[in-house]
């Protein structure tokens, strides 16, 4: 059994309100499980597959769930890049992994799940791109339409044509990503669509999966867990899930919550670096990495107390840090991320450069979308493949000179 229960006044909600913030003081709601009702096992999640519904005890969905087998992403060891860093237990968990190559998909099956479990027949979000691919697909798994906000011309290619081929009702926006979140709010308060944005407290239970099972396959709570950070709810979802698994007995220490933000787009960050209680959003952010474009971040409140709370910390990196860090997991180590994900591997660089990282911590980077998703980006900074006539002569002297 589980309440809302809003994240400052504690003021609780019962299960099945459709409600996204607290009506006595406009704050978020979290999911609020009775733990002491919980009866798993460690052994007993071990036993099942790696996925999302490993966890299922300490998830909201009582329904069949919908599902395209989110989680059940790798880990894994950054061997050469670790070296380069001075990090021996530098790891990555790719979350490009998941259906539509993104995290999102841990936070969309129990979404989703949860607007069939409410009775709901139609969804909708605003997005850099990511949500509304996860989104488009599992309505479309689950039968019922979609609509998703997007802001014009800064939505990476593959992510768009994820979210059209699914059959989501697509509308790009005259706006960035926050006016998009306030534009669908309204719609969703005033229509009767289920908002599955972030402020949806059910989509972050799916995503605190990605904490557990980086827990459960490093064999041990990594010292630190680093996630890029747009509208700060994975890191607020990773927090709350490893606070809930620390009250079951099964954590013996918290990772240190660390968050990297674009430099061009970086009020959380902000607030760390200058000691603020809140964020102040930035009106006009920038940054290739378009996932994280988010100036005004809704989980904000939450992700500054995750990383306050754990010793952690937030680092901003340059558009020219993310493209360096895309590429070196690319080419170093066989791993295709977006840029957004490769900003998480950027900050630890540049977190041990700046002698903020211990070289001994073990560390887990979440590389939160795929390498495919933002084409574009891609083939602008790689040269073009060199055309030849077709023959072997051609080939042998192409060869040749490009060595
Ligand atoms: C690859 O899709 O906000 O800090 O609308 O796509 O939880 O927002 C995407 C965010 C990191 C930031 N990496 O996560 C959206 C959207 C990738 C992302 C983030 C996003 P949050």
């Amino acid at each position: 059994m589980f309440r809302l229960v809003c994240v400052r006044c504690a003021k609780a909600y019962p299960p099945d309100e459709i409600i996204y913030h607290c009506t006595r003081c406009g704050h978020l709601l979290a999911v609020e499980y009775d733990l002491d009702a919980v009866t798993i096992t460690r052994s007993a999640w071990e036993k099942r597959p790696l996925s999302v519904w490993r966890y299922r005890e300490l998830l909201p969905v009582s329904v069949s769930p919908v599902t395209l087998n989110e989680g059940g992403t790798p880990l894994y060891h950054l061997t050469r890049i670790g070296e380069e860093l001075g990090l021996p237990f530098l790891y990555a968990k790719h979350e490009g992994m998941n259906p539509t190559g993104s995290f999102k998909d841990r936070g969309m099956t129990v979404g989703v799940s949860m607007a069939i479990q409410l009775k709901k027949s139609s969804v909708a979000c605003a997005s850099t791109g990511n949500t509304s691919a996860s989104l488009a697909a599992y309505a479309a798994r689950a039968g019922i339409p979609a609509v998703v906000l997007l802001p014009a011309g800064k939505v990476a290619l593959g992510k768009v044509a994820q979210a059209l081929m699914h059959g989501a009702k697509v509308l790009s926006i005259r706006g960035n990503f926050d006016r998009a979140l306030e534009m669908v709010h309204e719609l969703c308060l005033t229509h009767g669509l289920y908002l599955l944005n972030s402020v949806n407290p059910f989509r972050l239970e799916g995503q605190k999966t990605i904490g557990f099972e980086a827990i459960d396959q490093l064999g041990e709570v990594p010292d630190r867990i680093v996630l890029p950070v747009g509208n700060a709810g994975n890191i607020s979802a990773v927090y709350k899930g490893c606070v809930e698994l620390e009250k079951l007995g099964f954590l013996e220490r918290m990772p240190m919550m660390t968050g990297i933000q674009a430099e061009g787009s970086m009020p959380v960050v902000r607030a760390i670096r200058e000691g603020l209680a809140e964020v102040e959003p930035e009106p006009h952010p920038e940054t290739v990495a378009t996932a994280i474009r988010i100036g005004a971040p809704v989980n904000a409140e939450k992700a500054l107390a995750a990383i306050r709370k754990t010793g952690g910390t937030a680092e901003s990196v340059t558009d020219d840090e993310i493209l360096a860090m895309q590429r070196m997991l690319a080419q170093n180590e066989g791993i295709g991320v977006e840029p957004a994900s490769a900003a998480s591997v950027a900050g630890v660089k540049k977190l041990v450069e700046n002698g903020s990282i211990d070289k001994d911590e073990k560390i887990v980077c979440v590389v939160t979308g795929h390498l495919l998703k933002d084409p574009e980006t891609v083939i602008r900074q790689c040269a073009s493949p060199l055309e030849i006539d077709a023959d072997l002569p051609s080939l042998l002297s192409a060869l040749q000179s490009s060595s």
